[in-house]
């Protein structure tokens, strides 16, 4: 067993230049060095191989696709996704005798890097009241002292079950049902804090929630759009297929604040060209855009093909496709003739050049794809973005065939299909039907609480029982001052957890914690050795099967846990076999396949190597809308107001961290060592601000609500973004984002878009 570090490591900041290229055989040395710091040599080598193949492990890091069962490498995998892995599988324990040395206030003053390291959870514990400690408690009490808090409630709507998208199919369909059987819709999840902007801007457009592109898409797309994501980092493998597109002729055209490594250049570390060659250029145009300015571009490419169609009637836009599948094409066209270039260019801060160069690419190709991840998402008008980005695509018939479509990049590895298995706080009528004519009682109908709405909810003191299935809740929302004073207003928070982390510091009045198997772990029960199903971002559903022995006997999986509080709490009052469940996770999956259209005979075909493809109504010419025609849109934006002397911060991930959670203090690819509080700010705007390279500020953030906001101490690294906007790393940031600083109709925390200007601390640096 490794040994966990007891000691907070030194800060000392190290900045080299950022890298022009991502992976090649550094990052196979990295994935390899954080293995074998965290687990066995043992470990490391079931986990890699089997992951992502068929009948081994999904990769618990992102969303990204496998290709198709016959076209897998041996080492199906990248980088980050072998750190995530075995962090997991790491050998270290977190154990009673842990929690007998640690109080709850001394755990809340460590890092959270510190707190992921003391490695995996290994038996339940309770903080009860009285007490500043964990102490051990039996699963039978665990579980009794929840099901009594909730059996209390005035009203179901107390409670609030959260989800993260690692939880697998399995677990969220039973969470969900549990919640609507129990009486409330209160089933916020990380997505809200996603990709709930794309979900709802494509159910209004398209009348589906989810992407239209797949793997094979890609490959043979002409253009392929990469706005507001860094692939490099967060979906690696992403990488290679682009580097298939690039090899069958597509372009590909980045949009980014940020000039992100591998947006430049690719070695493909699963070939021996990427091993010991220069790599393959990825973009072949970089639009360095102003942060929340890409509605602008594409108002400005959608204007220029309505005008290149003026001059040379019927070759530009698809007339069939418009007129066949869409409404509301008259009215977006006069609204974006009337776009002015001089707005776009302000918003965008780029050239007309730079515009009408990508638009003769578009002109060029006859398959476009554009994927998006948070860069958009998490903007004040992510929805008109999304919507905007439709518009495009369907002035050229760029949706529902083949190499061409939306491609949202989910995050993490399930968060799609948790959404699947009705983990929303909005189901549709359709779903909660089938729930009641499959279970036999009436699901609640109205709306329940999102992330920032459960918080708004538990500020007010209207939110008894918080309980998360997986997830970092208190880390990962916005506003966290904020959100931890709402949380300790709870009679009881719980957490269904694989590793220690912030939210387990941040406790109601009495806390548990619940720990349980993760992916990586087999999972036996009464009917034999069980594997769980996920579902990755372009809808492919597929089993994961557990490889290791369990990080400790007493941990229960998800499924369990909540199949046991279901029958504790409900006693009876729906007709759900939990225990069938438990035993046996097919009969939840038989159950799903009458539930959720497109899973028919669940357990039969998710068996067959490569799983099953949800079907996906645009590709089949249908736009489930309630005209039954895709929707072109107008969009209006305004540009953030900045004060002078102010900048546009973004928060962002690091290379070497899964969300909340920062694995080391490094950014490899930007060239930031040993240091996490740093803030990336132009070279032009250090200079007119009276920064110096190094230079110590506090953050602070500037809201209508007049609260002061303060990240103290970062250091000033001058860094190529674009001038006004600033970039830091998240969650040490996310105390600035304003709880009430949301994204228009999705009610997503814009943690792109956030005003800041910079208070120098302390005595100056030397310029470097
Ligand atoms: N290694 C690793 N992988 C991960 C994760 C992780 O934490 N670590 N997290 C997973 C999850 S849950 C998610 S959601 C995804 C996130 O994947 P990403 O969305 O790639 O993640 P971010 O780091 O938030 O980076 C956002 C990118 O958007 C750019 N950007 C910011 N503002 C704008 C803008 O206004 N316009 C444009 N065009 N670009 C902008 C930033 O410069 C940055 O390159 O990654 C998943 N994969
Ligand atoms: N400022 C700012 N805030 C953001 C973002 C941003 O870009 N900027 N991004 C947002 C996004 S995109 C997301 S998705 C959210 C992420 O929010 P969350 O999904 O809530 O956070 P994670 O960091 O992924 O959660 C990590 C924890 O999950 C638990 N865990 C891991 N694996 C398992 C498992 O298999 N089972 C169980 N039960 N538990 C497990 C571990 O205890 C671990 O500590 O954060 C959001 N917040
Ligand atoms: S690209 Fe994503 S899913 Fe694939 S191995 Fe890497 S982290 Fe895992
Ligand atoms: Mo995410």
């Amino acid at each position: 067993m490794h040994k966990a570090p007891d000691e907070e490591p030194e800060e000392s900041l190290t900045v080299t230049p950022p890298k022009k290229w991502a992976a090649g055989v550094p990052a196979v040395v990295h994935a390899l060095e954080y293995s074998l710091q965290e687990t066995s040599a043992k470990n490391t080598g079931v986990t890699l191989l089997t992951m992502n193949q068929v009948g081994g492990i999904d990769c618990p890091g992102c969303a990204w696709a496998d290709p198709s069962p016959g076209h897998r490498h041996r080492n199906e995998y990248c980088e980050n996704g072998a750190k995530h892995i075995n962090d997991e599988a790491t050998t270290r324990r977190v154990t009673a005798d842990f929690f007998r040395r640690h109080s709850v206030s001394d755990l809340g003053r460590r890092s959270d890097m510190w707190l992921n390291q003391q490695g995996r959870l290994t038996e339940p514990v309770v903080k009860r009241p009285d007490s500043d400690h964990y102490e051990p408690i039996s699963w039978g009490d665990a579980l009794g002292l929840l099901a009594a808090e909730l059996t209390s409630l005035d009203s179901p709507d107390e409670a609030v079950f959260y989800t993260s998208g690692r939880a697998s199919n399995e677990a969220a369909f039973v969470l969900q049902l549990f919640s609507r059987a129990f009486g409330t819709n209160n089933l916020p999840d990380c997505s809200n804090m996603c990709h709930e902007s794309s979900g709802f801007a494509l159910h209004q457009t398209l009348g589906t929630g989810k992407g239209t592109v797949s793997l094979h898409d890609l490959h043979h797309a002409d253009l392929i759009f990469l706005v507001g994501q860094n692939p490099a980092t967060n979906h690696p493998r992403q990488l290679s297929a682009l580097e298939q597109a690039k090899s069958n002729g597509a372009r590909i055209v980045a949009v980014n604040p940020l000039p992100e490594a591998g947006l430049l250049r690719f070695k493909n570390p699963q070939k021996a060209s990427g091993v010991i060659g220069h790599g393959v250029q990825i973009a072949d145009r970089f639009l360095h855009i102003r942060p929340g300015g890409d509605l602008a571009l594409f108002q400005g490419l959608n204007r220029l093909l309505l005008e290149a169609e003026d001059v040379r009637p019927g070759t530009v836009l698809d007339h069939e496709f418009i007129a066949e599948h869409t409404s509301g094409f008259e009215e977006f066209a006069e609204h974006t003739r009337a776009v002015e270039w001089e707005d776009v260019l302000a918003a965008t801060g780029l050239t007309r050049t730079e515009i009408e160069r990508v638009h003769e690419d578009v002109l060029r190709s006859e398959r476009v794809i554009v994927c998006w991840a948070m860069g958009i998402t998490q903007h004040r008008h992510g929805v008109p973005t999304i919507r905007e980005i439709v518009n495009f695509l369907m002035l050229r018939g760029n949706l529902g065939r083949a190499g061409a479509g939306a491609c949202p990049v989910r995050g993490h590895s399930n968060v799609q299909g948790d959404r699947t298995m009705g983990i929303w706080e909005q189901m549709p009528d359709s779903f909660l039907d089938a729930l009641q004519g499959e279970f036999g009682f009436d699901p609640p109908r109205a709306h329940g609480l999102d992330s920032v709405n459960s918080i708004r909810a538990m500020r007010e003191g209207r939110i008894k029982v918080f309980l998360a299935l997986a997830g970092n809740f208190v880390r990962a929302a916005p506003d966290s001052t904020v959100t931890e004073e709402a949380m300790r207003t709870c009679r009881l928070t719980a957490h269904i957890s694989t590793k220690l982390n912030r939210s387990h510091t941040v406790c109601g009045r009495t806390a548990l914690i619940l720990p349980t198997l993760g992916r990586t772990e087999r999972d036996f029960q009464a009917g034999g050795e069980q594997f769980v199903t996920v579902e990755d971002s372009m809808s492919e559903v597929h089993a994961s099967y557990g490889r290791l022995q369990p990080a400790s006997k007493l941990l229960l999986s998800e499924v369990a846990i909540l199949c046991r509080l279901a029958r504790r709490t409900l006693d009876g009052r729906a007709d759900v076999p939990w225990e069938e469940f438990e035993a046996d996770y097919g009969a939840i999956r038989d159950r799903i396949s009458r539930i959720v259209p497109g899973l028919h005979d669940f357990n039969r075909r998710v068996a067959r190597p490569g799983g099953i493809r949800l079907p996906n109504p645009v590709n089949e010419g249908v736009f489930p809308t309630p005209l039954g025609k895709a929707l072109f849109t107008r969009n209006d934006w305004e540009p953030p107001h900045l004060p002078e002397g102010h900048l546009l911060l973004q928060t962002l991930r690091s290379h070497d961290q899964w969300n909340t959670v920062p694995y080391t203090p490094n950014d490899r690819y930007r060239g930031i060592h040993g240091s996490r509080r740093v803030v990336l700010v132009n070279p032009q705007d250090v200079a007119a601000l009276g920064l110096a390279d190094g230079r110590h500020v506090d953050l602070v953030s500037v809201w209508t609500d007049g609260a002061e906001r303060r990240a103290e101490d970062f250091e000033v690294v001058p860094y190529p973004t674009t001038p006004g906007s600033a970039a830091a790393y998240y969650p040490e940031t996310n105390v600035l984002v304003p709880l009430d600083s949301v994204a228009e109709f999705s009610n997503q925390p814009t943690s792109k878009g956030i005003v800041v200007r910079l208070e120098p601390t302390g005595t100056p640096a030397f310029a470097g």
